[in-house]
């Protein structure tokens, strides 16, 4: 009995949990192994549409960290050209994840994101590579 009780609390927990869990819209890792989450209020993500995201940075504990500086910048690599517009990491959310205003995407196609953070005094970067349909 203690055990059903027991397998129930946990099928409980993780259903709880489910709910609450969104895969990021963009991932990657820094040079130096933090992890980068990005979590789009545009989702999927589209060209033409100007939107914010919500960048999460972990430790290799899936610790979210507050960093000293973020800047992401993006551009087609094969078209030798950046974003149409300059995002902004604005301020940072309770839950600990930097608002990134102002990205747009104006073509289809593959695209790369270099996030630039600075920890304790330390520079880091991660690319990112993706398609946008
Ligand atoms: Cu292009």
């Amino acid at each position: 009995m203690k055990i059903l009780i027991a397998l129930s609390l946990l099928l409980s927990l993780c259903f709880a949990n489910a709910a609450d869990v969104r895969l990021p819209d963009l991932s990657g890792v820094t040079d130096r192994g933090l992890k980068i989450e990005i979590y789009s209020e545009l989702s999927p993500l589209s060209i033409n549409q100007i939107h914010s995201w919500h960048v999460r940075v972990l430790d290799r504990n899936d610790e979210i960290l507050e960093l000293e500086e973020l800047n992401i910048f993006g551009g087609m690599p094969e078209h030798d050209h950046g974003l149409p517009t300059q995002p902004e990491v604005t301020t940072r959310l309770d839950n600990g994840d930097y608002l990134l205003e102002g990205v747009r995407f104006h073509m289809q196609g593959h695209w790369q994101l270099q996030v630039e953070l600075q920890l304790n005094g330390v520079e880091d970067t991660a690319i990112i590579d993706f398609d946008l349909q």
